[in-house]
């Protein structure tokens, strides 16, 4: 399997997949991690974080003219998130799909915000939107040293 590993490797992509502060107090962080690590991602990076305000607007930058960008950062920095940079080949997509969309009323049932989640304002968990931001986001959220690489055994069983 080591060569299609190596094939592989050249479209390997990382995300960042944050647990929000609702999640964590609603106790899905087992559920939210479980659908990324059933899926099959390999993950890099676990941390349960109390985000500072600087931080959480540095992150969400595109959006601070938003009218909700001050409700937002307050959410975020609420209460501990949970961090995690999952890798894998079309990850950040996928777990976009994992996600559902924004809005958790127009998120497909299966989805995670389609399953656990009724209002965009708390709508459990975030998802880099391109690879581009998966790498700035998880440098933005994890220190060096942070992060592990390593190979699963169920590596094989994941691709022929
Ligand atoms: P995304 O999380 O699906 O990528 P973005 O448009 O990037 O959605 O918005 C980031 C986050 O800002 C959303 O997940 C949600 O928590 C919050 N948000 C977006 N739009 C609204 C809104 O209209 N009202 C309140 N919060 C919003
Ligand atoms: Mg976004």
């Amino acid at each position: 399997f080591l060569p299609h590993l190596v094939a592989a490797m050249e479209e390997v992509e990382e995300t960042y997949i944050m647990v929000k502060p609702d999640g964590v107090q609603r106790g899905l962080v087992g559920e939210i991690i479980s659908r990324f690590e059933k899926k099959g991602f390999l993950l890099k990076g676990l941390k349960l974080f109390q985000c500072p305000k600087e931080l959480a607007e540095e992150h969400y930058k595109d959006l601070k003219d938003k009218p909700f960008f001050p409700k937002l950062i307050d959410y975020i920095t609420s209460g501990p998130v949970v961090c995690m940079a999952w890798e894998g080949v079309g990850v950040v997509a996928s777990a976009r799909k994992l996600i559902g969309a924004t809005n958790p009323f127009q998120a497909e049932p299966g989805t995670i915000r389609g399953d656990l989640a009724v209002q965009t304002g708390r709508n459990v968990v975030h998802g880099s939107d391109s690879p581009e931001n998966g790498k700035r986001e998880i440098a933005l959220w994890f220190k060096e040293g942070e992060l592990c690489s390593w190979v699963p055994v169920q590596a094989p069983w994941l691709r022929e």
